[in-house]
C-alpha cells in the first residue's frame, strides 16, 4: 500500500478538520489511494502543537514552519494557518517539491494570490499537485446541481442567487481574532465565507465577469484575544478586555454578471442572528430551478418547467450512495453526511490527485479567480460602480 507522509502547519480549528479527514479518509476509501503517515504537525505555540501531536496522531511537532519544507521524507503540506502566511508557506512547499493542500482564501493580499498561483503553474510541470480547501463545491448536493446544468435539465442558467449567512461574529464581545485584522486575513466576511459562495457560483455556472458591491463594517472594535486558537466566537471576553480596531468587512451585499451571461447576487455576513452556516445557492434556468441550503446538506431542491401545471413545483432529492463519493460514506440516503465526512472527500481527492498526478478541481489557479472577484468587490466598495474582475 502506498504511503504519503503528511506535515500540517496550523493546529487550530482547521488543523483538527484536516487532522480528522485524513485519518478517516481511508476509512471510507479502500483502498485508498495512498494511506496518510502524520508526520509532522507545526503550530507558533509550543504547547498546542504538543498537544496536537498527541490528540491528532503525528510523529512529531514542531514551532517553525520551516522544519517541515526541509524534511525530506514530507512528501505533502496542508496550511491552516491565518491568510497572511499562506504565500510564504505555500511557495516554499511547492519549491521544495511538496503537494500542497493550502486553507482559503488563498492568500492576504492579491500580490501574493498570483504568486502562489504562478509558483503552482511551475511546479504542476513537475507533477507537483496544489489544491485550495474551498471544500463546498464537493457537497454531494452541489455535485447533483452541476450535473443537472451540465446536463441541460434546467436549460439556460439566467440567475444565481448565493448567500453565506453565520452568527458567531454578531455578538461584539467575540474577540478580536486575526479574522478581524486585515494585515493578517486581508479581507473579513468577504475572503473568510463570501469567498466559498463565490466558488460555488463559479464551479456551477461559470466565471464572474463583473461586480457592484456595498460593503459594511458594524463592529469597529473588539475585545483582544492573547494568544490560543481561533475559536469562532465560541469564547466572549470580559467588558474589561483591551480592546483594538476591527478594519475589515462584517457584511458584503453584492450582483454579479457571468460571462456567460447569467446575472446573480451574493450576501455574506458572520453577524446574521439565527443562520449559522447558511449557504445557500438558488439557480434559475430557462427549463427549471435548483436549490440548495448547506443546514439541509444531504438536500437538493430541484423544480422542472416541463413538468404539468398542477404538478410543477420544488421535489426534493436526499442525497445518498447514488451520489457523489455516496457509495463509501453511509448505506442509505438520510442517514447523513456533515462537515467531517465532506473534508474527508476533499482530502480523498487531493491524496487521489497526488497519486494520478491529476490537478484537482480546485487548484491554486481556482482559487486566485475567487481572489480576483473578491479584489473587484472591494474596489467596487470605494468605486460605487460596476469592476471587471480582471
Ligand atoms: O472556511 C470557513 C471558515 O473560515 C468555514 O467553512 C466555516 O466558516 C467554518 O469557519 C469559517
Amino acid at each position: 500500500m502506498k504511503k504519503l507522509n503528511i506535515g500540517l502547519v496550523g493546529a487550530g480549528f482547521m488543523g483538527k478538520a484536516h487532522s480528522v479527514a485524513f485519518s478517516n479518509m481511508p476509512k471510507f476509501f479502500w483502498p485508498a489511494p495512498a494511506v496518510p503517515v502524520f508526520k509532522t504537525i507545526c503550530d507558533i505555540e509550543e504547547d498546542i502543537a504538543n498537544q496536537a501531536k498527541d490528540r491528532f496522531g503525528f510523529q512529531k511537532c514542531c514551532t517553525d514552519w520551516r522544519d517541515i519544507i526541509t524534511d525530506n521524507e514530507i512528501d505533502a503540506v496542508i496550511i491552516c494557518t491565518p491568510n497572511d502566511s499562506h504565500a510564504e508557506i505555500a511557495i516554499a512547499a511547492l519549491n521544495s517539491g511538496k503537494h500542497v493542500l493550502c486553507e482559503k482564501p488563498i492568500a492576504s493580499t492579491k500580490e501574493e494570490a498570483q504568486a502562489m498561483a504562478d509558483a503552482a503553474e511551475k511546479a504542476r510541470n513537475k507533477g507537483i499537485i496544489s489544491m485550495c480547501a474551498y471544500q463546498y463545491r464537493r457537497i454531494p448536493a452541489i455535485e447533483l446541481a452541476k450535473k443537472f446544468i451540465d446536463e441541460g435539465s434546467v436549460g439556460k442558467i439566467t440567475n444565481v442567487r448565493a448567500t453565506y449567512l453565520q452568527s458567531w461574529s454578531a455578538d461584539p464581545s467575540s474577540p478580536l481574532s486575526w479574522r478581524f485584522q486585515k494585515n493578517r486575513a486581508g479581507a473579513g466576511t468577504l475572503g473568510d465565507i463570501a469567498s466559498h459562495v463565490i466558488d460555488i457560483s463559479q464551479f456551477l455556472v461559470g466565471d464572474i465577469s463583473e461586480v457592484v458591491s456595498t460593503v459594511k463594517t458594524y463592529i469597529k472594535e473588539r475585545p483582544v484575544q492573547k494568544g490560543g486558537v481561533d475559536l469562532l466566537g465560541t469564547v466572549k471576553l470580559d467588558e474589561g478586555s483591551e480592546k483594538a480596531p476591527v478594519d475589515v468587512d462584517d457584511e458584503d451585499l453584492f450582483l454579479v454578471k457571468f460571462k456567460d451571461g447569467a446575472v446573480g447576487s451574493i450576501e455574506a455576513t458572520r453577524n446574521a442572528w439565527g443562520r449559522n452556516n447558511f449557504i445557500t445557492i438558488e439557480v434559475h434556468g430557462t427549463e427549471g430551478s435548483l436549490f440548495f441550503n448547506y443546514e439541509r446538506l444531504n438536500e437538493l431542491q430541484v423544480c422542472f418547467a416541463k413538468d404539468p401545471d398542477d404538478r410543477r413545483g420544488f421535489k426534493t432529492i436526499y442525497t445518498g450512495p447514488a451520489h457523489f463519493h455516496g457509495e463509501v460514506t453511509w448505506n442509505i440516503p438520510g442517514m447523513n453526511i456533515g462537515y467531517g465526512e465532506l473534508k474527508t472527500i476533499e482530502a480523498y481527492e487531493f491524496v487521489k490527485a497526488v497519486v494520478e498526478q491529476k490537478q484537482p478541481s480546485t487548484t491554486f489557479f481556482e482559487g486566485n479567480k475567487v481572489d480576483k472577484v473578491c479584489t473587484a468587490v472591494l474596489k467596487s466598495s470605494q468605486s460605487n460602480q460596476w469592476e471587471m474582475v480582471k
